[in-house]
């Protein structure tokens, strides 16, 4: 029997890839998408355009219930990947309300409709590092207690009990992952290693003459969203409902970025990158590292790509892009 997924924030980097990968492995894939995005097919679908015959599209948002109501009502899954949010921690700080709002009570209406139309439907929620935020210990586990710093970080916090709390109280399949920074030639340009290296290749092309950057010391642990989709749809095969840590376990600052991106173009960073102190962000998380032994001992998952191989990718599709390659082939 061939399986039925519904991702939200399919239109978003990880959405993209997961529904590739669901494809690949059979399904029948189906993504929840904003109204207005039907309304911009050519921008808003980029990441998606080469699979639009192949995924079924639904208008709904995560500030509508009922919108959400009418697509669960409509159609039966057998797994729902609940990606959608408001992702920028930065963006947080300047509109926590919209972000609680979407990412708190969207989660809360995706599980709410589940429950009442198919609770035997698998739910993963996308967890975050940003819930360890201020870290008691390192390298951080699923044990590992959160101290968010962020509306965002704290939004998802509320959407990791909200999930647990449906597994526990109602007896539901809900899974989360905890999932460490994953990047690829799909990031959104707002993030940091995007933002980095759309701009290495610009310099390069000359096109841009400097990169302003806020807290270069901040540490993270970036892996390839390729790589981290494949464990969502693994903890929705898992005989047991459970939350996993997805991470590659090493990290990097931002300044480390910087040097092998700018290198990857044959430049120094230190040509170009400016330090902006309004970049810096109210409250920083200054050091993510994740263990994810359960994953890899429970899942048998694995990471393929490494950070230089993410970093060398992400330049060579910028490049690409910056010489005029349309975005959609990225
Ligand atoms: P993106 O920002 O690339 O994608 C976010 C998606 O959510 C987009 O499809 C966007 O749609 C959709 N969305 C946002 N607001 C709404 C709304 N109000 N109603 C409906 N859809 C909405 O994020 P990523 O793909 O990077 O991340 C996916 C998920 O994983 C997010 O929940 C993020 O917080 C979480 N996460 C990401 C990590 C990472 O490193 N990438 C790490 C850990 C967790 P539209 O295109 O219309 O804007
Ligand atoms: P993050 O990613 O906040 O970890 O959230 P981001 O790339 O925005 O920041 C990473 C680190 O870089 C520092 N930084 C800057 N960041 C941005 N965006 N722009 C800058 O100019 C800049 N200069 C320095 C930041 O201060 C920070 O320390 C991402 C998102 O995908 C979340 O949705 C996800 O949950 C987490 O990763 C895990």
């Amino acid at each position: 029997m061939q399986k039925k997924a519904l991702i939200t924030g399919v239109t978003g980097q990880d959405g993209s890839y997961l529904a590739e990968h669901l494809l690949d492995l059979g399904y029948e894939v189906h993504g929840l998408v904003r109204r207005v995005a039907l309304e911009d097919p050519q921008r808003r679908f980029n990441r998606i355009e080469h699979l639009l015959d192949r995924v079924t599209l639904h208008a709904a948002t995560l500030e509508s219930y009922p919108s959400i109501f009418r697509v669960i009502s409509a159609h039966k899954f057998d797994e729902c990947y609940h990606l959608a949010a408001q992702s920028f921690v930065a963006e947080s700080f300047s509109d926590g309300f919209s972000t609680m709002n979407t990412n708190i009570n969207g989660t809360h209406y995706m599980l709410a409709a589940l429950r009442d139309l198919q609770p035997t439907c698998r739910f993963y929620f996308a967890g975050s590092s940003e819930m360890f935020g201020k870290v008691p210990e390192v390298p951080q586990k699923e044990s590992t207690p959160f101290h968010p710093r962020s509306p965002y970080g704290i939004s998802k916090v509320a959407g990791f009990d909200l999930t647990r709390n449906y597994r526990e109280a109602y007896g539901m399949f809900c899974a989360s992952g905890i999932l460490f920074n994953h990047e690829s030639p799909r990031r959104g340009f707002e993030f940091v290693t995007r933002k980095i290296t759309s701009a290495a290749a610009r310099i390069k092309h000359g096109k841009q003459n400097e990169l302003r950057l806020g807290n270069l010391d901040a540490c993270r642990d970036w892996g390839h969203a390729k790589d981290y989709v494949r464990a969502m749809h693994l903890m929705l095969q898992h005989d047991k409902p459970e939350d996993f840590v997805v991470a590659t376990g090493e990290s990097h600052t931002v300044r480390e970025f910087c040097e092998l991106a700018f290198g990857e173009v044959g430049l120094d960073y230190r040509n170009h990158v400016v330090k902006d102190d309004r970049l810096y962000r109210p409250a920083e998380v200054e050091l993510l590292v994740g263990d994810a032994t359960k994953a890899r001992t429970v899942l048998s998952w694995r990471p393929q790509s490494t950070f230089k191989d993410l970093i060398r990718e992400m330049i060579q599709k910028d490049l690409a892009l910056t010489a005029g390659s349309p975005i959609n082939q990225l």
